[in-house]
């Protein structure tokens, strides 16, 4: 928690309640997504820098899994400062659902920025928040 005391109380402490609610696995809820297109969810399980992130694809009409979709998250650090990680890929585990490990290597929030293309093509992007601390 070194990071925390560089910044006023008030912050630390609304980052400290953050951190506290974000331990474990979370059901994380989209903070964007795109309005067409396959509809996407999103989870990122584990503790520490080094997680999984798993990503359910489904179609926005009929609620159906999409398989054979392209997928890749992306890490975006927020706070303390903003940084962009690589794209990186996830594979198709069980029908529409996708997962891949992403290292997120500073404590701080961030944003997993998910890129989903379905077989047709058609293109849909979310954006998760995520406390790493
Ligand atoms: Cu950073």
């Amino acid at each position: 928690m070194q990071f925390v005391k560089r910044y006023p109380i008030p912050i630390a402490l609304a980052l400290a309640g953050v951190i506290a609610l974000g331990a474990g696995a979370v059901l994380l809820t989209s903070k964007s997504s795109s309005s067409s297109g396959p509809k996407i969810s999103a989870d990122v399980k584990g503790k520490g820098y080094n997680r999984t992130v798993v990503v359910q694809v489904k179609d926005r009409k009929n609620g159906a899994p999409i398989r054979g979709a392209e997928v890749t998250a992306q890490g975006q650090m927020t706070f303390p400062h903003a940084m962009n990680f690589i794209d990186k890929p996830l594979r198709e585990v069980s029908s529409g659902t996708y997962r891949g490990p992403y290292t997120f290597i500073m404590k701080g929030n961030w944003t997993v920025n998910v890129d989903v293309v379905d077989k047709k093509g058609k293109e849909s992007k979310a954006s998760f928040p995520i406390v790493i601390g």
